[in-house]
């Protein structure tokens, strides 16, 4: 059985799960506590990070990695485009989200509201969780203004930028953290990638000690 060392609120780890998810690969999910990493964590990534995916005898790290390995070994249903220069904007917004969006919003507000507790390293510094309230809305913007000209993020098609958003948005969400007000385009956007099966397993995540909103796992937020 294919294994993913995972936690349930990291962005990285969720978007593999949507790709293997959509491309219908099953697999176990092992929670891991990377913050306390054992022997045998650091074996499986000596880069100490989740998400790690076993795959036969196979043992990947790096959330990018994995999916593009996975889109190369599984083609069907695709999450890349066909000509190069689509494929770049693909990759171009995968950055955005898992470099910019990561640094600006989702470390500052998941990282202190959460991360602080669950790790045991404080409170929240309201100075970080300002930031991070201030810079999603701009975010959200520019998700408008792309969403405004296509279909999905990246394009016509539904592609692993989509994924990539939805992954630190669907986190970010699960505290409360996007104001779906905003903008009525990002929302349906959001609502149509939500409302696909491969969402479902990250719809159902609870972590102790915090209770996603009511609207979380509602289709029909
Ligand atoms: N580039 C990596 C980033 C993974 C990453 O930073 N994961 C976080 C959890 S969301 C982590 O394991 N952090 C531990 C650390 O940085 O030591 C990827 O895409 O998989």
């Amino acid at each position: 059985m294919n294994r993913l060392y995972h936690y349930p609120l990291s962005p990285f780890s969720r978007k593999v799960r949507l790709c293997l998810a959509e491309k219908r690969i099953e697999v176990e999910l092992v929670e891991e506590r990377y913050w306390e990493p054992t022997p045998e964590f650091l074996r499986r990534n000596p880069a100490g990070k989740v998400p790690v995916l076993r795959m036969g005898s196979r043992m990947m790290a790096d959330s990018g990695a994995i999916c593009e390995y996975l889109e190369e070994t599984i083609p069907e249903p695709p999450l890349m485009p066909r000509n190069a220069e689509d494929r770049y904007e693909v990759r171009r917004l995968i950055a955005w989200f898992d470099d910019k969006f990561y640094r600006e919003v989702t470390n500052k507000l998941l990282g202190e509201r959460v991360f602080r507790k669950v790790m045991n390293t404080g409170y929240p510094d309201s100075t970080n969780v300002k930031a991070g309230a201030r810079a999603i809305k701009d975010h959200l913007d520019y998700m408008a203004h792309l969403l405004d000209q296509r279909r999905w993020l990246a394009g016509d098609s539904l592609s692993l930028a989509d994924f990539a958003a939805a992954a630190h948005l669907s986190c970010l969400d699960y505290i409360s953290d996007v104001d779906w007000n905003r903008s009525d385009t990002v929302k349906d956007w959001y609502a149509k990638i939500k409302s696909r099966p491969a969402f479902r397993g990250i719809l159902a995540d609870n972590v102790p000690g915090f209770l996603p909103p009511s609207h979380y796992a509602d289709l029909d937020f």
